[in-house]
């Protein structure tokens, strides 16, 4: 953790300025009929989970450069994750992957209780083949043509369940690789009754209190057919399980250019939307650091949640899904939570009936500037007193810079070497 000494000398330096700012900003919101401290209230309540799989240098087929001070195991992580949320205050949880963080859930519950954080969703992994395991997932898991393989695929979903329940998570994300490379390779529709088949196992064993989010990828690792391929075969799932499934969007995990808010507004709809894997991407599922690259696309997406807002039963999860392969991992984090934050707080300042009104009068310029005032404005006040008021950082990436964190950790946990992709 940050020495609170550092965080105070670094706000202590900001504050000032950061009054000004936010007294200048309540104006001009008020002068826009918007209360300040009634946004700032909302963005203080907000967390989005880090994914546990963040903290350490992700690296891509080609090659990993691995930063000094990599996390050795989940503790180490759930260090690295406590600074995040101690910085931000906007990442209270941590999203585990199973196998990479088993440990005993007593080890894994004393350590997040002395970083102050919780567990979020559960992942499993049946994706890559584990020491041990009997049945190879090369030609994949839930979904293989080999029953013994479906069942240990079956009963790794329910061992991370059963630790989920041990440390107070409440849902099992479910993403399987499973598909085809090549044409004819497998029978599509066998392929996913067996997908249904198997997920219905994992599902009858789910907690009353718990949900079962799928997730889509169109593509990798299997290059030329997916099972759970997009949103509406994700639907389909969802639909066929039971009221406890719901679909995860993972923002990289489309086509480039597709209307990604409108599937968030169609599964809210129905019901549907269970979660959210945030991230950003030019061209595939590059994982790049929230906001990075589309902060307006983010933004829309908000725009939808903040409208379905009013639903007391809605309520999706918000997780992180990144890699970082060129910044340390715990500033593209702090400032990855603090960009949905942002896109939180922007979509709050839309005025829903004025929007409303240019919707129904077919005016489609003013309609499309109103939203474009919530985006253009300026912010970044609002999150930080919110930081701040929380005993947060005013500016978290200078903080944790002028902490010397990762310095010190390098001392305790030794150098890694970077792994080759093997590729072409
Ligand atoms: C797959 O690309 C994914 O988005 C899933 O959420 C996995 O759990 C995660 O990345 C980590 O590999
Ligand atoms: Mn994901």
């Amino acid at each position: 953790m940050i020495k609170s000494d550092v965080i105070s000398a670094s706000n202590d330096a900001r504050a000032k300025a950061l009054h000004e700012d936010y007294a200048a900003l309540g104006e001009h919101l008020h002068r826009r009929g918007i209360d300040i401290d009634t946004i700032k209230a909302k963005v203080a309540s907000y967390g989005v989970a880090v994914p546990s799989w963040g903290v350490g240098t992700g690296g891509t087929r080609f090659a990993r450069f691995p930063g000094a001070g990599e996390p050795r195991d989940i503790f180490d992580k759930l260090s690295d994750c406590g600074v995040i949320q101690q910085l931000t205050r906007a990442t209270p949880s941590v999203s585990l992957h199973i196998p990479w963080d088993a440990q005993p859930a007593s080890d894994l519950n004393s350590k997040a209780e002395e970083v102050g954080l919780t567990f979020d969703a559960m992942n499993s992994n049946t994706f890559q083949d584990q020491d041990g395991q009997a049945h190879s997932y090369k030609f994949g898991s839930l979904s293989h043509t080999d029953a013994a393989t479906r069942t240990q695929a079956v009963e790794h979903n329910i061992a991370c369940i059963e630790l989920g329940q041990q440390i107070g998570s409440k849902a099992l994300t479910i993403w399987v690789g499973d598909g085809s490379n090549f044409p004819g390779q497998t029978n599509f529709t066998r392929q996913f009754e067996r997908y249904l088949e198997a997920a219905g196992q994992v599902y009858a064993k789910l907690p009353n209190d718990w949900t079962l989010l799928s997730e889509h990828k169109m593509y990798e690792p299997a290059f030329y057919s997916t099972v759970v391929q997009d949103w509406g075969t994700n639907l389909l799932i969802a639909q066929q399980l039971g009221p406890q499934a719901k679909c995860l969007v993972d923002l990289g995990h489309h086509a480039p250019n597709v209307n990604i808010e409108m599937i968030v507004a169609r599964l809210t709809q129905f019901g549907k939307l269970g979660g959210f894997h945030f991230n950003d991407s030019k061209y595939g599922d590059d994982d790049l650091d929230t906001g990075s690259i589309d902060p307006y696309r983010l933004f829309l997406v908000f725009n939808e949640l903040v409208e379905a807002e009013a639903n007391p039963d809605f309520n999706p999860m918000h997780m992180l899904d990144q890699s970082h392969n060129v910044t340390d991992p715990i500033e593209s984090l702090m400032v990855s939570a603090t960009e949905v934050q942002r896109a939180y707080a922007q979509a709050l300042l839309v005025d829903r009936a004025a929007l409303e009104g240019f919707q129904n009068d077919n005016d489609a310029l003013m309609a499309t500037t109103l939203l474009k005032q919530g985006f253009r404005t300026d912010v970044e006040p609002i999150l930080a007193m919110a930081r701040f008021e929380n005993s947060g950082a005013i500016d978290p990436v200078m903080t944790y810079r002028a902490s010397g964190y990762r310095a010190q950790v390098a001392q305790v946990r030794p150098a890694v070497s970077g792994a080759g992709g093997g590729i072409v």
